[in-house]
């Protein structure tokens, strides 16, 4: 079958915890560098995987931003946690949005690499780091959708979302998507 916006059929909006809700191969956690753990949905992650989490991210030599890097999910109920590092919001100069696009493109490449059908993504870069969402969303959809493309091995991505927000953000985007807009 030939799908010509096909990625975009893949990916789901849903609204809860990603650490309990996920029912995914693979959650993308929203990391910093030293991919030590933190606040947000990285704390939370760290928090619901135990030590073993963060005793192999130990290993890892941080992370550049842009980049991610996968590991095992301790007690999480999902194969790999993909530790993803987004930009910190500077006004749009410094290079965000290309920054923001490569960590959603290394997140599915990895989970492809690993045989991951399904994986969870929050909404990186839109708490702590202050990425005003209705900016980012449009990239996180269309970034997944195009990576998905490419590695079809990733078949559904889903966007775990918290507050009205950041939901409706993510659902103008992926409507605006969906219409080639
Ligand atoms: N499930 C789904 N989404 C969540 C959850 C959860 N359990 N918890 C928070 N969010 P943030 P960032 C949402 O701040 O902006 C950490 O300290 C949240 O509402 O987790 O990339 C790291 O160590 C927001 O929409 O990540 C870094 O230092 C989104 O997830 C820094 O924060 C991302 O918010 C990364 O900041």
């Amino acid at each position: 079958m030939t799908r010509t916006s096909p990625a975009a059929y893949g990916i789901e909006l849903l609204r809860g915890d990603i650490t309990t809700d996920a029912e995914a191969d693979a959650i993308v956690n929203a990391a910093n560098g030293s991919l030590l753990g933190g606040g947000g949905v990285d704390g939370a992650i760290h928090r619901a995987a135990g030590p073993e989490l963060l005793a192999e991210c130990r290993t890892l030599g941080g992370c550049a931003t842009g980049d991610a890097k996968i590991t095992g999910a301790g007690r999480l109920p999902v194969r790999h946690v993909i530790h993803a590092v987004g930009p910190v919001w500077r006004g749009g100069g410094a290079g965000e949005a290309d920054l923001l696009a490569s960590c959603y493109r290394r997140s599915i490449e990895l989970a492809a690499e690993a045989g991951c059908s399904v994986v969870a993504f929050p909404a990186i870069s839109c708490g702590i780091y202050g990425y005003p969402v209705e900016l980012a969303a449009p990239i996180a959809i269309g970034t997944v959708a195009e990576a998905m493309g490419e590695h079809r091995e990733v078949e559904r991505a889903r966007f775990w979302l918290f507050g009205d927000d950041t939901y409706a953000a993510f659902g103008q985007a992926l409507g605006s998507f969906r219409r080639g807009a």
